[in-house]
């Protein structure tokens, strides 16, 4: 018998090594690290779980509209729609002139809304720069307002502690240089100097803003680009060696081989795993340990100012249901604000702003640090555990008809206290119904918004199995 165990997970072994070896397909510009960061910068990243992402840009003067049509697709992609010419599009800059920009109010709103980080656009696809790059003329400074978009706004976060990250596209419109993919040596020539342009913009702004704390790359997706896995990998090497600790998403990378965001061997380039957009995961399963991000638009699909939203528009609620969700499977959630050309936000957005603020003060306890429980998902909505504690919180978003939320504990766990937190001294007795298991009783009055339960439990010397294990 001892003999056929040994046989079998010998087996077993070769297998699982031989099946690895099958897997690695020799990268140099793979992955460079597997599992997560675990250096203080990335740590903090991990604790902020909510942030605010802002697009903004001289489309902001369109909202999606031109010469009385509406553009179908996201406002900030109206220069590539037929009915809006490049000429006309590319003099909108001569008009931006956001005389009610307000960066300490942006900055109280983000704070207002519980935004632990926010991501600007620096240049989306358009190439306009919010900054006054020296590498162009299509920046701010040549707009009536001429003066810096992106220092004021860094100062004004900072100062309330909201961290700043700096989107950055690769696919630049504006510029000669920039290519879809290089299929002459003239073109190969163009896109070495826009390769050089790109390197020269990433420095101007980690030099001219030190305090940031990692880019939000997009626009990565065209052959130029994604076959050639070096040049990503040597720049992402080359920013986070001009400044240590900084934080880069997947969405940069390729490898040698044009594998993007995981590499040929599967394994995640970049920091966090930074394809989740206007979608989240279902379940842990989904997200393979990695760090990752979700970002959301509040409409549908639209990511700059776009006058009129159409389909679905997420209510507070939703958001905040999103937000538990994205936390308890590990990762952050970013919700997108498009402000108006004159530097002021919608009301829709300014109340989402508000109400999820007004939530997060109650129950930010509950997302700030948190984390996956390792609990079995239940239908009334998400667990989330403070990393490193036996604190476990229910946010509870769906009560069933009977008042009844039902709590499976893992193995080795003992359930010592459930409170609301909103109120802990009123502690709810649970209810035991089968081993490991208990309903916590609610009651199913009405309503308004997702609440939270408190667990406080204890795994580790003092649960039953050890204690059946001693005797
Ligand atoms: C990109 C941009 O084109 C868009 O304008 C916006 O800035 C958004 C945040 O990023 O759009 C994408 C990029 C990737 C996916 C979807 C939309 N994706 O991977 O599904």
């Amino acid at each position: 018998m001892k003999k056929y165990c040994i046989a079998v997970a010998l087996l077993i072994a070769q297998l699982y090594s031989s099946a690895q070896e099958k897997d690695t397909i020799a990268l140099q510009h793979g992955a460079h690290r597997s599992g997560n960061r675990t250096d203080a910068d990335m740590a903090r990243w991990r604790t902020l779980r909510l942030g605010q992402f802002i697009h903004w840009g001289v489309y902001a003067i369109t909202g999606g509209e031109w010469k009385g049509k509406t553009y179908n697709g996201a406002a900030e992609w109206i220069r590539s729609w037929k009915e809006m010419p490049h000429a006309d599009y590319d003099n909108l800059y001569k008009q931006f002139n956001p005389v009610n920009y307000n960066p300490e109010q942006w900055a109280q709103y983000a704070k207002g809304m519980g935004a632990k980080y926010m991501i600007i656009t620096t240049k989306h696809h358009d190439g306009f720069c919010l900054w006054p790059s020296k590498y162009t003329r299509y920046t701010i400074a040549s707009s009536p307002y001429r003066k810096d978009i992106i220092g004021p706004m860094v100062d004004a976060y900072n100062k309330e502690g909201i961290d700043v990250y700096l989107y950055f596209s690769i696919i630049d419109w504006n510029h000669p240089d920039w290519r879809t993919s290089l299929k002459t040596p003239a073109d190969s020539v163009a896109y070495g100097r826009f390769k050089i342009f790109v390197k020269n913009q990433l420095q101007e702004l980690l030099t001219r803003y030190p305090t940031v704390k990692g880019f939000w790359f997009d626009g990565t997706w065209d052959d130029s680009w994604k076959n050639d896995g070096a040049f990503s990998d040597e720049l992402e090497q080359y920013l986070q060696q001009l400044h240590p600790g900084l934080i880069i998403g997947s969405r940069l990378r390729a490898d040698e081989k044009g594998a993007r965001h995981f590499d040929s061997n599967n394994h995640l380039m970049g920091d966090y795993e930074q394809g989740w957009e206007r979608k989240l995961p279902e379940k842990y399963a989904d997200v393979h340990g990695n760090d990752w991000e979700g970002v959301m638009t509040i409409p549908e699909n639209q990511w700059g100012y776009c006058a009129k939203w159409a389909g679905h528009i997420k209510s507070s609620n939703e958001l905040i249901e999103m937000l538990a969700r994205s936390t308890s499977l590990g990762g952050n959630f970013v919700i997108n604000f498009g402000p108006k050309p004159d530097g002021t936000f919608r009301s829709e957005e300014i109340q989402r702003m508000q109400e999820t603020g007004s939530w997060m003060k109650i129950n930010g306890n509950a997302i700030y640090g948190g984390g996956y429980a390792g609990f079995d998902k239940q239908d009334w909505g998400y667990y989330i555990r403070k990393a490193g504690t036996d604190s476990v919180f229910m946010v509870v978003c769906n009560v069933p008809v009977s008042g009844n939320l039902r709590v499976k504990l893992p193995p080795h766990t003992t359930l010592l206290k459930a409170s609301p937190l909103a109120q802990p001294s009123a502690e709810i007795t649970p209810e035991m119904i089968g081993k490991n298991e208990y309903f916590i009783q609610v009651g199913n009055a009405p309503r308004t918004a997702p609440f939270v339960i408190l667990l406080q439990t204890s795994t580790g010397a003092e649960n039953g199995s050890f204690e059946k294990a001693r005797t």
